[in-house]
C-alpha cells in the first residue's frame, strides 16, 4: 500500500517533470509590463520579476525589438528624489525572486517603437550570463496608469 502511493508519487512527479525541459526550465520571466513616456520620445521604463532556476545566474541584458536601446537602472530615493544609475547585471540566486518595481530596478527604454500603445504589449528579451535567454510580452500601459494586476 505504501509502496503503491511511492510509485504514484514518483509518477506524478515524472509528470510534472515532463512539461519543463532541461535543466534550466525554472529561470523565467513574470508579470513584465512597460510603463511609457509622458512626453513621446523620451525614455519609458520596464518592470518585471525574475525567478531563479536551478543553478544560480545573472541576468546580464535586456533588448527590445521595439526599442532602440535598453539599460538596465538600479533605482533609489535619496533625500526624497527619485534617483538611478546603470548597473551590468543583477544576480539571480537559485530558486529565488528578484523584481524590479517602480520606485526600485527598472529597465530603461530608450527610442520605443511609436506603434507600441497603452493596452498592447511589447516584447523584452532577456540574456543571462548562462546564456540562457528568455522573452517577455510585457503588458504595456501609459504614463499615467497604476501598474497593472496580474494574476497570482
Ligand atoms: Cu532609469
Amino acid at each position: 500500500m505504501r509502496r503503491a502511493a511511492a510509485l504514484a508519487f514518483l509518477a506524478l512527479a515524472a509528470s510534472l517533470a515532463g512539461c519543463n525541459r532541461g535543466p534550466e526550465a525554472g529561470l523565467a520571466v513574470e508579470d513584465a509590463w512597460v510603463r511609457l513616456p509622458a512626453v513621446a520620445g523620451r525614455p519609458g521604463a520596464g518592470y518585471f520579476t525574475l525567478r531563479g532556476g536551478p543553478a544560480a545566474d545573472r541576468m546580464a541584458a535586456i533588448d527590445s525589438p521595439s526599442a532602440a536601446r535598453a539599460e538596465l537602472h538600479q533605482g533609489g530615493k535619496m533625500d526624497g528624489m527619485m534617483t538611478m544609475r546603470p548597473i551590468n547585471g543583477v544576480d539571480l540566486p537559485s530558486g529565488g525572486r528578484v523584481a524590479f518595481a517602480p520606485e526600485g530596478d527598472h529597465v530603461m527604454l530608450f527610442g520605443i517603437d511609436p506603434a507600441i500603445k497603452p493596452g498592447g504589449t511589447m516584447r523584452l528579451q532577456f540574456r543571462f550570463r548562462s546564456g540562457e535567454t528568455r522573452q517577455a510580452d510585457a503588458r504595456v500601459v501609459a504614463a499615467g496608469d497604476p501598474a497593472p494586476s496580474f494574476a497570482p
